[in-house]
């Protein structure tokens, strides 16, 4: 009877291990889908041994294997994992630290895959992390059963091989049913787990691939102005690129839309209801244009700002042809997702570009910025106006309307508040002593800016270059050189804009309306080197 029981324990560890690795899995892995990141950590872990591995090594296993594509390597990288897993529940039978330090191992595998993938954020080591959490949680709820009935047993032997005991009865009964329920409905949830996200991840993945088919002849590629740039090294790109376009909406779940499904209702204080599909939409002329697109949450020289070539259709004429009654001031957007924003009715029907989006950079919006179809309006900040997923746009007045946003204390309107920043050098940075270059960007959407200045320790401010801009609707990149003695310095900068408003000091917070103040950076001037003979050398050879 004992030797009975231990070999059904000594059987049940690895059993604790194999399904708590799973569970671990599972949990990155719906996590991964229902954050719309591209890939599981698994995946993520199979294309980095595709990167790693030299070509006729590749070679040589689809001779070996008959195949060596990326599904095949998920199914080998899961079958190593399920005996690590079942290691890790014999390691932990001895110490439970020995299996920590082997998840820990994995997780660092899994974290550093998804790292090294193109556009990778710190979020996206969620997963991962969420599965590491859920390897230690599972694995100790299972083992501790396993552990009790072995300490029952080393410390009285006799207990359960009396008569009328056995499996099922008494304590070891007891431990064994705790056992089998905890793996039950670890298994339970870690197959639905993987089911919803599995189901998560497919609609998304059929939009992805419809998105990629999409061909909107009206959309142009997008060219930079020539002027646009100041030509200083290490200055962030004037157009950004949509990979690392800041990304901020309320959606955890972000709404995957086919083209085909889209609708837009325009309906409220007007003549006649308008719907708008898809098809409809982009049949129409195509307006396109820079606009740089901000965030009421962007702190003094913050990165939530984003400069990007727009096309889409202008809203005016479809609340022309709806026909807008007199005393309506704005328009409440709403989202596929529920998002709600009101926009000033002005803004939406005077000679700016605001627009229905469909395409980001020359290609259709990504899903994450609003696929099939988003708002932009220069001069506001997003959360009065850049509505991604907009699927109803009600013509209302402010009076009557309450939007997501504003129901939590921050401003009903919200235009662009004049702002500038320092790119280079990052704050904390060296430069030569001397003639050094500083370089950022400033906006004023809609409004443009006049001239940029800085101030050296608080000293007079001087003027910048400007760089050129297509239009008032997006930043502009400037340049200053500036005589440093050695030692440490701060720079400011501060802008004016078109209609002669210079950019206030006066430091204020986020909330409720956008912050203000000077970016203020602190940098260190020291001596330039000597040039050295190698160098010159080289300087003689070009
Ligand atoms: N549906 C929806 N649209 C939204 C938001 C949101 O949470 N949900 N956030 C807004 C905010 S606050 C900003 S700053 C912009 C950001 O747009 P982006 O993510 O494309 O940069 O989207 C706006 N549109
Ligand atoms: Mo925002």
């Amino acid at each position: 009877m004992r030797k009975n029981q231990s070999v059904s324990t000594s059987r049940a560890w690895p059993l604790a291990g194999l399904v708590a690795g799973f569970a671990g899995l599972a949990v990155s892995y719906s996590l991964a889908m229902v954050m719309t990141i591209r890939d599981s950590p698994v995946v993520a872990v199979a294309e980095l041994v595709v990167r790693l591995t030299p070509g006729p090594a590749v070679e040589g296993a689809i001779k070996f294997l008959g195949r060596a594509d990326k599904p095949f390597l998920v199914v080998v990288i899961l079958v190593l994992s399920a005996a690590v897993f079942a290691w890790t529940g014999l390691l932990a039978r001895r110490t439970w630290w020995r299996s920590v330090i082997v998840y820990a191992v994995l997780a660092a595998i899994g974290g550093v895959a998804v790292w090294v993938q193109r556009g990778a954020t710190a979020l996206d080591a969620l997963p991962v992390a969420a599965g590491f959490a859920t390897w230690l949680i599972c694995l100790s709820l299972l083992t501790e059963p396993l552990r009790r009935h072995e300490r029952a047993l080393a410390a009285a032997p006799a207990t359960d091989t009396g008569p009328g005991s056995g499996p099922g009865s008494g304590s070891a009964g007891h431990t064994r049913r705790t056992f089998l329920l905890r793996v039950g409905v670890l298994v339970g949830a870690g197959a639905t787990l993987g089911v919803v996200g599995r189901a998560i991840g497919r609609s998304r993945r059929h939009v992805e691939a419809t998105r990629r088919l999409l061909r909107l002849p009206g959309v142009s590629r997008p060219v930079p102005p020539p002027d646009v740039r100041v030509g200083v090294p290490e200055m962030t790109p004037w157009m950004t690129p949509t990979e690392t376009f800041y990304r901020i909406d309320t959606a955890f779940v972000v709404p995957a839309i086919e083209p085909a499904d889209w609708t837009l209702r325009i309906h409220g204080m007007v003549d006649r209801e308008v719907v708008v599909t898809y098809q409809e939409l982009v049949d129409q002329a195509l307006t396109e244009a820079w606009v740089t697109l901000n965030c009421v949450s962007n702190e003094v020289g913050g990165n939530l700002i984003g400069n990007a070539w727009w096309s889409g259709v202008r809203i005016a004429g479809l609340l022309r042809a709806a026909g807008v009654h007199e005393g309506a001031d704005a328009v409440l957007q709403t989202s596929e997702d529920g998002w709600t924003c009101g926009t000033p009715l002005s803004v939406l029907t005077d000679e700016r570009d605001a627009m229905l989006a469909v395409a980001m950079n020359g290609s259709p919006l990504p899903i994450e910025h609003g696929f099939p179809v988003r708002t932009i309006v220069p001069g506001l900040y997003g959360y009065v106006s850049a509505c991604k997923w907009v699927v109803d746009l009600e013509v209302t007045r402010f009076a009557d309307i309450e939007a997501y946003w504003t129901s939590k204390g921050w401003s009903e309107l919200g235009p662009v508040k004049l702002a500038s920043r320092i790119d280079v050098p990052r704050d904390g940075g060296e430069v030569p002593s001397g003639g050094a270059q500083v370089a950022g960007v400033a906006w004023a959407q809609h409004t443009g800016i006049d001239a940029v200045e800085i101030s050296v320790d608080g000293g007079s401010w001087v003027p910048a270059r400007l760089a050129g801009v297509p239009s008032a609707d997006t930043w502009v990149q400037w340049v200053a050189t500036v005589d440093l003695d050695p030692g440490d310095h701060t720079v400011s900068v501060r802008a004016t804009d078109a209609d002669g408003l210079v950019q206030t000091g006066e430091v204020r917070d986020v909330l409720p309306d956008g912050a203000t103040g000077w970016h203020t950076i602190e940098l260190t001037a020291v001596e330039p080197e000597e040039p050295d003979a190698s160098e010159e050398t080289q300087e003689e050879d070009g």
